[in-house]
């Protein structure tokens, strides 16, 4: 079994700080759940650009207001309370209005130590570094 406080985790390796996200990462491959757990930060203010070409990810935002826009398709307004998965591996923005706090899940599960690329892909890594 394994049990965290989010306390656990700030501060240490499996904390992601990026420009214009910080992650969480409760759970990795390494845990051999299967999936990935982070509690993310998105930064107030920022637009990131995201496409999870190996991934998919599901988000639910339990804090903060902002809306993701998908490529060539419909921009969605979040708030608290709202879920989005990224079943079709849609290339998106994210744009947070107000820092935004929310709950990830990926299949497969990241290895940890990946931020996006300039394609605004995560690679596929194998092992954890
Ligand atoms: C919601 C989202 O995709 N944020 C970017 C960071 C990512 N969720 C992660 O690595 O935790």
């Amino acid at each position: 079994m394994i049990v965290k406080y989010l306390e656990d985790i700030v501060g240490t390796v499996d904390d992601i700080d990026t420009p214009t996200w910080s992650s969480r990462r409760f759970l990795l491959q390494h845990d051999q759940m299967g999936f990935s757990l982070h509690d993310t930060i998105i930064k107030e203010g920022t637009e990131t650009y995201i496409w999870y070409k190996n991934h998919l990810e599901a988000v639910y935002c339990i804090e903060g207001e902002g809306e993701i826009e998908v490529v060539g398709g419909e921009t969605y307004q979040i708030r608290p309370g709202k879920m989005y998965a990224l079943s079709g591996h849609e290339k998106h923005f994210l744009r947070a209005r107000s820092q935004m706090r929310m709950v990830c899940v990926f299949n497969p599960p990241l290895t940890g130590r990946e931020v996006h690329d300039e394609e605004g892909v995560y690679p596929i890594m194998e092992v954890r570094p």
